[in-house]
């Protein structure tokens, strides 16, 4: 994938409490076009294979559980130098430690329920938008 895309989900956390056009809004407000979008929700199965780079560390189960617990809004985004841009738009993975303004600082719960992914290179970019979205789901 050229390094103009990456890939985001917005988190049961946030999709259940209200703020999935706040972020929307906030993403397009900060440059981000949309190259593809779908809610859905991932079975338990679903989570583990999107997480499984993470199947060593402690809060993996607790991780899989609450990614599968309700729907997430998943979608590929496109801007110059995309993946770093993006992570500096959400913030640090802890909202405690986020920078002001940043989308984890305004409406993550904490660091595991923490109301946003994004991609975080290139390649895992690719990998996740392929995980989700077919090519014919791609604009
Ligand atoms: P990021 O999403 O900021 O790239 P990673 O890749 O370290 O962070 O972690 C992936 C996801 O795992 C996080 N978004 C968060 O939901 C969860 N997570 C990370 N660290 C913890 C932790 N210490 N306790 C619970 N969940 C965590």
């Amino acid at each position: 994938m050229a390094n103009n895309l990456t890939f985001t989900m917005i988190k049961p956390d946030a999709m259940a409490d209200g703020y999935m056009g706040k972020i929307i809004a906030q993403i397009q407000a900060a440059g981000f076009a949309f190259n593809a979008l779908k809610m859905t929700r991932l079975s338990k199965a679903q989570a583990e294979a999107f997480y499984v780079v993470h199947a060593a560390r402690p809060f993996y189960g607790e991780l899989v559980d609450f990614m599968s617990s309700g729907p997430i809004l998943a979608a590929v985004l496109e801007k110059e130098n995309a993946v770093a841009e993006f992570r500096t738009l959400i913030g640090a993975t802890n909202p405690a430690e986020a920078a002001e303004g940043t989308v984890r600082k305004l409406y993550a719960r904490n660091i595991g329920e923490n109301a946003i992914h994004g991609s975080d290179s290139d390649e895992n970019a690719a990998i996740e938008a392929a995980f989700f979205f077919s090519g014919l789901e791609r604009a």
